[in-house]
């Protein structure tokens, strides 16, 4: 049968046009990756430090967002076409979302990068979580509106889509791939509601200067309500593709598609829910808050487990319909060489990491000790960085040749690609977390201080720093090789059957799930029912102590001297006699505040 590109001629444009996009941003990104990563491991320096923070928020900004989100479209329209079997409804709704998006990216990138030109006077060193208290101009802030109100609208192409497909098959099921398409758009609709609250009516004012103030606290519990599930927007590209061809590459068929409804709908439910899980050492919000967000997160490891079971029993019958036997023996079994398959498993083995590591920071009491730490880069460079981006790239071998109609320029350099991708990340995600643990901060670019050394149990500082500088040179080497394949990819001549595109059933088909899984407003409705459970509380509790914009008395905190006086002093006897000679008596708060030379 002919392949997409002749199917879906205007589609495979916008394909080709979003996987360009983010082509060009991994590019960019990983250059900039590159340079921090041997900045702050002091192995070379090439820029200033000041101009860390910068490139920084670029690398974070374009690998992150736009290189994960343009290929997360691209991929989107393909299932959506492929799976509904008919071309997207009007062909200039999809390109005004691509215009859309584009052009916000390009404000957006220029609004950082002119970070590093002094004349201009414009910056946006903010990182890519860019909450208050760090401002950036207002082109970031709206050209990243537009991007956003872009995807919405790719949704709603692609929602009109199945409402055009289900107007003519009336009683079917949904396709697994768009199946998985409209349920992430869901989770993305209720989610990315937080922050356009923060960016229009918080940030935007605040950086054109209509508004003195923001409270913090709130733009910043806005952004984690989005923060959270931003994290499944970037992995369901990945899923749908460890569902759906990850099987099929290992030989085989996938496990059973009610199953994998039940994890996309759990998805839609518990994705957005935790987000204060990443705000666990925030003042401000209650302790129970951040409990029943902990709670909702262990809920949420459910979808991923059931995911790892799912795939892996996939890949695992792929192996046996080849010959493959034994407990493990299977494993030698599976198309090795095949950079699309072994780029997508070794990018799963990963997440097996990434996501117990995900556990760890879960873990409210343990989350105190690696919060801010190297600990959690380590953590999402072994997921977004790796589930997400090595799936993405051994995805790109398997799918370029359907859009484009041409076969892969080199499928060896397209192996050792991907294998260097994962060697890359095991010395640097590894050192990373290791790093984390001994206390090393993430963030910055001077992460050594002065007359201080970090600990190490095992190994040494300089070691873990060696291997972050090593893995980040490997990675990098990498994303050039990928490049230069899919390029010379792209300018191949057209050949009649580049892949072989056919996806099988699966073991258990879809008209074993229960009807309800289908119902899609069922889920939504829920969905909005748990965020307003989990989320009123909280911001109430936020705007009552600080109000809308900060500006009544909730900060700073007032310490007690007095307190902290009487702490010391009963600390004392506790210290040994000799060093307890070196150290002044302190018994009242106005020795206290004498000492650390404030006033009362
Ligand atoms: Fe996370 C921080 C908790 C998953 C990304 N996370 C981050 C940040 C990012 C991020 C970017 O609770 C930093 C944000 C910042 O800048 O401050 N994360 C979790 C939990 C999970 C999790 C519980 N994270 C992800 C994913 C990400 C991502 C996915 C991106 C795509 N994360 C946290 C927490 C923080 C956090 C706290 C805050 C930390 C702090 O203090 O700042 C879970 O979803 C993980 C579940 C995953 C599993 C693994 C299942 C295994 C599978 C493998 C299948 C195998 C295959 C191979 C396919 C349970 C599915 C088959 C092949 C064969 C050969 C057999
Ligand atoms: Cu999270």
């Amino acid at each position: 049968m002919a392949t997409f590109v002749d199917r879906y001629p205007d589609e495979a444009k916008v394909v080709q046009a979003s996987f360009a996009v983010a082509f060009i941003a991994l590019g960019i990104g990983a250059f900039f990756g590159l340079i921090q990563a041997l900045h702050r491991t002091n192995v070379l320096r090439v820029i200033d430090s000041v101009d860390y923070y910068t490139l920084l928020t670029a690398h974070g900004v374009l690998l992150a967002l736009v290189f994960t989100i343009f290929f997360l479209v691209g991929v989107f329209t393909w299932a959506i076409a492929k799976g509904f079997e008919r071309p997207l409804p009007d062909i200039r709704l999809t390109w005004a979302w691509f215009g859309l998006m584009t052009t916000g990216t390009v404000l957006n990138a220029v609004a950082i990068l002119a970070g590093l030109v002094p004349e201009i006077p414009m910056s946006a060193d903010v990182l890519y979580t860019f909450y208050a208290p760090l401002e950036a101009h207002p082109a970031f802030y709206i050209g990243l509106a537009m991007f956003i109100v872009g995807t919405w609208m790719a949704g709603a192409d692609w929602f009109l889509a199945y409402r055009d497909w289900r107007g003519d098959n009336p009683d079917e099921r949904i396709p697994l791939q768009p199946f998985i398409v409209l349920t992430t758009m869901i989770m993305w609709y209720v989610s990315t509601l937080g922050v356009a609250v923060a960016v229009v009516f918080f940030l935007i004012p605040w950086s054109l200067g209509l508004i003195e103030t923001v409270n913090p606290l709130l733009t910043r519990t806005l952004f984690w309500y989005f923060g959270h599930p931003v994290v499944y927007f970037w992995l369901m590209p990945a899923y749908l593709l460890w569902y759906t061809v990850l099987p099929k590459l290992a030989g085989g068929r996938l496990f059973s598609d009610p199953l994998a409804r039940v994890v996309f709908v759990l998805f839609v439910l518990l994705s957005t829910p935790v987000g204060i899980h990443h705000q666990y050492v925030d003042p401000g919000i209650a302790e129970g808050f951040k409990f029943i967000a902990m709670t909702n997160t262990m809920f949420l490891l459910l979808p991923s487990l059931l995911t790892a079971f799912t795939v892996v029993a996939s890949v695992e019958h792929g192996a046996r319909q080849r010959g493959g036997d034994g407990y493990l023996r299977w494993l030698g079994a599976l198309p090795w060489r095949d950079p699309a398959f072994a780029g997508m498993a070794l990018a799963g083995l990963m997440f097996a990491a990434g996501g117990f590591s995900g556990m760890i920071n879960a873990g409210m009491n343990i989350n105190y000790l690696i919060h801010n730490t190297l600990w959690v880069p380590g953590h999402f460079h072994m997921t977004v960085g790796t589930a997400v981006a090595l799936t993405m790239m051994a995805g790109t071998y398997w799918l370029l040749p359907q859009i484009t109609g041409k076969t892969i320029y080199s499928r060896p350099i397209g192996l050792f690609q991907v294998v260097l991708w994962f060697i890359g990340m095991v010395f640097m995600s590894n050192a990373m977390h290791r790093g984390g643990l001994l206390g090393i901060p993430r963030r910055t670019a001077e992460p050594q201080y002065q007359n201080f050394d970090f600990a190490a149990a095992v190994g040494s500082v300089g070691e873990i720093r060696m291997q972050i500088a090593f893995g980040g040179v490997l990675l990098f080497l990498s994303v050039v090789l990928f490049l230069f394949n899919v390029a010379a990819t792209w300018a191949e001549s057209r050949v009649d059957t580049p892949v072989d595109d056919t996806i099988p059933e699966p073991l258990s088909p879809s008209s074993g799930a229960p009807l309800i899984l289908d119902n899609l407003s069922l889920w939504t409705g829920i969905a909005v029912v748990l965020v307003i459970l989990a989320y009123t509380l909280p911001l109430a509790g936020i705007i009552t102590d600080s109000g809308l914009l900060g500006s009544s008395q909730g900060f700073p905190v007032v310490v007690s001297l007095d307190a902290l006086a009487e702490a010391a002093a009963s600390a004392l006897p506790h210290v040994s006699p000799d060093a307890a000679a070196g150290i002044h008596p302190l018994d009242t708060a106005a020795d206290l505040a004498a000492e650390l030379g404030v006033s009362r």
